[in-house]
Parts: structure tokens; C-alpha cells; sequence
């Protein structure tokens, strides 16, 4: 059963939190919150790791020593508890020894590889989050944990979301941006300040020589792919940022073997192959146009690669190939000019009469002060006037309109928007003041009707990326939406396949 809130868990009274073997920051992080909650219900719990050793990294000691993490290194479990819960990692993965317990249930972000999660008591598997510590972050907050009383923990958890997004710069889902928001305003500065100078340590840096060493580079595609021996993900950063640099690499991928996969970072320079799109094509991961990271599981290593074998040589192998694909299978289009796709016998859609959200930003913020919007292209940060409207989109996403575009497109309906408190605090995420306080916009979201312009679409068949007449981009994969204005053939863009088919009709 899908868990939707922590206390669902309260019948089991002696609990195992388990961490992957090795565990890193995120692991131990998101299991400390876990049995840090449990404790403060009075249930009696352990947080334990399996493996071949104990913790040895210098940082991750730091970390477990300065914030008190009683993470225990074990090799059997007995008794059998009544909830093993692994964080971080999925019971049947290579990296979770395979301890019992009466029932099991998972909290992790990694692409699962189970038949089914149905044989497990409960999971939460949020494989498009870069951390575990967001989703710990979140279900804490679900049951009013109070963080700000717990500097460690808050620590913790940015710690953990720091190192698995490469220090903040592969974050991909827009809740861990809001993690980020809410945890650097209540982590331990001095601990903090101790784990960033301890990061790295001598070996490592002979990693990111010998990675480099190595690299690969088509001179036809201008791409570059590198391996790296296991190390931490913010150190495949330091060689991905490093190789991007150079002259002749426009797009590069580092990786390193762990025992579930390969861990992927991502770079680009250039505008039509953006690094989270890369990053999204070879392992469903994600990030920023410039800067992205991902997790290539064993299983899809092997399943890709028609190789039972997965070692680095495969995996260099595939990312090779995919990328040369990836360059290869993508077409390039200039709305307007020569050598645009003629769309004037597609059918005709309309815009259905969806309902989407506005706050008059105005309304809630005091005119002139800043706010940050946590949109899905990035964050951006924003001015008060009472020209500008947050906008809350189909998906609960947040986007902002000018109010002169919002008149033009939109019709007013008076009413107030209702969302279920899951989406209302999605959204709420997503909207931050900078230099006053966050306001809760329980209460101000308005309902609206984007009006129809009529457009011309069709799938696509391969790849695309659309250079539109305003100077914008956008990409599009296989099943994806083509479309053009019927009043303006020459502005083309692209929708997304779930949005299109929930926001378009045809004209009979
Ligand atoms: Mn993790």
C-alpha cells in the first residue's frame, strides 16, 4: 500500500530503520528522521546498515559523530522487529543486505526493481526526487514534526540533500528545491561548515585526476564521457563541471559504479541538448538545462546494454552509444523559418475549459518585495507589482503571467479554487517570500479558465527541439505535441503528451 503519512505506521511497536550498505549522507540522514519520529512516539527503534564494513569516510564520521546519528553497522538482526523499514533503498536491492522483518516497508527515491511493491506493508517511492531526505523532510512535516527545534536533524537532512544532488546543483524535483528553502533557514551553521570543509578527502582527489585522465570524447557530436572509481556524487560533480570547460565538449557525462548502478552527472553549455534532458533520456534522472544528475539501475544497465554483465566497461560502452543516439535521433526546428514542419493539415484543438488557479501576488505580498517562484523550468525570483499573478497550473505547478497576457487569456470566474491539502501544499512549496516571510496561500487561490485559441497539433514521431519566433525553446520526445496557432501558423511549440491530452479536444 502506498504510505501517504508516517503515523500509518504507529501499530508496529519495535521498528528497524535500515540504510543501504555504505550507507552516504542521504541514507543516514533520511533514517535518522525516520527513527527520530519513531522515537517521539515512544516506539522502541533501531537504525541499522548492513554490508561488508562499518562507515569509514571521513565526512560521513564527522556526520554521525557531530550531529549524535546512532547509525549501528550489523551483520545479522535478531529479534525479527515488527516494521523493517528501509530508507533510502528498497528491500531486493544489491546494496540492502536482506534482514527480516515480521512486515516491510521502503521510504526511497531510487527507480524501483521489484516485480511488484504490493508484498511490501507499506512504501513510499518517489524515484523523481534527488534525495530521500525530501521525502523524509515531507512526511515529517505531514505529521507536524517540529524541525525547528531539531537544528541536528534539519542539518542532517540538508547534508543529505547537498550530497546527493552535488551540492544543490542537480536538484531535480521541485520539493526538493522547497526542502532546501525551508532547511537552510534552520540548520546548524557550524556543523555545517564542518562537513562542506571535510568533503573531500585525498583519495578522492586522485579520482578526479584519474577520471579525468580517461576521458572520452566523439570529436562528431562533441560530446565527452568519463568514469570515475566509486565515489561520492558531488565529486562526479567536481569532474563533470571540470570537463565541461573544455574547448570541443559541449555535453559531457560522468559516472561511477555503485553496487545498484551507475550514478550519472550530467553537463551542458549548449541550449538544444539540455543537461536535464540528457540526464532524463539515459536514466530518467533530472536537474538543471546546464547541470543534471542520475541513477542508471543494474537491471535497466543490463536490460539496455543486452549485457548481463554490468561493470564499468558495459556502462561506458551504452552511454556512449546512447549519446551518440541521443544526438542522432534529435531534429532541430526554427518556427517561421525554411526549415520548419508544415503543421496546416494537422487537425484542430481547442483548449478545454480547465480550471486553474491565481493569486494577485499583490494581494498577498507588500508591492516591491521579492518572491521566489519554484517553477518546473527553475526558480525563479520575482518583484511584487500589481502586474503579477502566480499562476497554478494544471498539475498544481507554478508558473507567473503578466497581468496583461493573464486578461487576454484567461476568464474570471470569482470563485476560490479548492485543492486537497496535498495539492494545496504542493503548491504552497512552490511559492516563497525572499525578503519577508512565506505566506500560506490557503484562501487566496482564485479560479480561472484559460480562453480558447484555436491550434493545430500532431504527435511526434522523434525528438525534436522547437526554437520558437519568440526566442524560447522547447523539446519534445516521441508522443508529444507538435502545435501551431491556427491565427499564427509561425508561433510552433511544444506540449507535453499528459498535459495535451488532459488540456485539448478537437473541434468537431
Ligand atoms: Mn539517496
Amino acid at each position: 500500500m502506498k504510505l501517504k503519512r508516517l503515523n500509518e505506521l504507529l501499530w508496529a511497536d519495535n521498528i528497524v530503520i535500515q540504510c543501504h550498505n555504505d550507507p552516504d549522507a542521504d541514507a543516514l540522514a533520511s533514517g535518522w528522521g525516520l527513527y527520530k519520529y519513531f522515537m517521539s512516539k515512544g516506539k522502541n527503534v533501531r537504525l541499522v546498515y548492513g554490508g561488508r564494513s562499518p562507515v569509514s569516510k571521513k565526512n560521513l564520521q564527522l556526520m554521525t559523530d557531530l550531529l549524535g546519528i546512532p547509525a549501528e553497522y550489523i551483520t545479522s538482526l535478531d529479534p525479527e522487529p515488527d516494521l523493517l523499514l528501509t530508507a533510502d533503498c528498497q528491500p531486493g536491492q544489491r546494496n540492502t543486505t536482506p534482514f527480516k522483518g515480521k512486515k516491510i516497508a521502503a521510504i526511497d527515491h531510487h527507480v524501483t526493481v521489484r516485480n511488484s511493491l504490493e508484498d511490501l506493508e507499506a512504501y513510499d517511492i518517489r524515484d523523481n526526487f534527488g534525495a530521500c531526505s525530501t521525502i523524509v523532510w515531507d512526511l515529517l512535516r505531514r505529521e507536524n514534526y517540529d524541525l525547528k527545534n531539531d537544528p541536528a536533524l534539519a542539518t542532517a537532512l540538508y547534508y543529505g540533500l547537498f550530497m546527493d544532488t552535488c551540492k544543490m546543483q542537480e536538484l531535480s524535483h521541485p520539493t526538493d528545491r522547497a526542502a532546501r528553502n525551508v532547511l537552510e533557514n534552520m540548520y546548524d551553521q557550524a556543523v555545517m561548515q564542518k562537513l562542506l570543509t571535510h568533503n573531500l578527502n585525498i583519495d578522492e582527489l586522485k579520482i578526479v585526476g584519474d577520471a579525468l585522465k580517461n576521458t572520452v570524447l566523439s570529436e562528431k557530436h562533441n560530446y565527452a564521457v568519463a568514469e570515475a572509481a566509486p565515489c561520492d556524487p558531488n565529486i562526479l560533480g567536481i569532474i563533470s563541471d571540470q570537463i565541461n570547460e573544455v574547448d570541443g565538449v559541449d555535453v559531457c557525462v560522468v559516472y561511477s559504479m555503485l553496487e545498484i548502478g551507475a550514478k550519472l552527472s550530467v553537463r551542458s553549455c549548449i541550449p538544444h541538448v539540455q543537461a536535464n534532458e540528457v540526464a532524463a533520456y539515459l536514466s530518467g534522472g533530472g536537474g538543471h538545462k546546464n547541470k543534471a544528475g542520475g541513477m542508471l539501475m543494474a537491471e535497466a544497465i543490463s536490460e539496455r546494454s543486452g549485457n548481463t554483465a554490468v561493470n564499468s566497461g558495459t556502462v561506458r560502452e551504452l552511454l556512449i552509444n546512447e549519446m551518440k543516439n541521443y544526438f542522432e535521433e534529435l531534429d532541430i526546428i526554427y518556427a517561421g523559418k525554411e526549415s520548419s514542419i508544415d503543421l496546416s493539415d494537422a487537425p484542430i484543438y481547442y483548449k478545454l475549459p480547465v480550471e486553474i488557479g491565481y493569486v494577485r501576488a499583490a494581494d498577498i505580498y507588500p508591492s516591491g518585495s521579492k518572491i521566489k517562484l519554484l517553477s518546473l523550468e527553475g526558480d525563479e525570483l520575482l518583484t511584487v507589482d500589481d502586474d503579477l499573478y502566480i499562476m497554478i497550473g494544471i498539475e498544481h505547478e507554478v508558473y507567473y503571467n503578466k497581468r496583461g497576457y493573464f486578461e487576454s487569456h484567461n476568464k474570471i470566474t470569482g470563485e476560490e479554487l479548492t485543492l486537497s491539502d496535498e495539492e494545496l501544499r504542493y503548491a504552497e512549496d512552490l511559492v516563497c517570500g525572499v525578503d519577508t516571510e512565506t505566506i500560506p496561500l490557503k484562501g487566496h487561490i482564485m479560479k480561472c479558465v484559460p480562453v480558447s485559441s484555436q491550434i493545430r497539433a500532431k504527435p511526434l514521431e522523434r525528438r525534436v527541439k522547437v526554437f520558437s519566433k519568440f526566442g524560447d525553446w522547447f523539446s519534445g520526445d516521441p508522443g508529444d505535441y507538435i502545435v501551431a496557432r491556427v491565427d499564427d501558423p509561425a508561433d510552433m511549440y511544444i506540449i507535453r503528451k499528459h498535459i495535451f491530452e488532459k488540456t485539448y479536444g478537437t473541434v468537431n
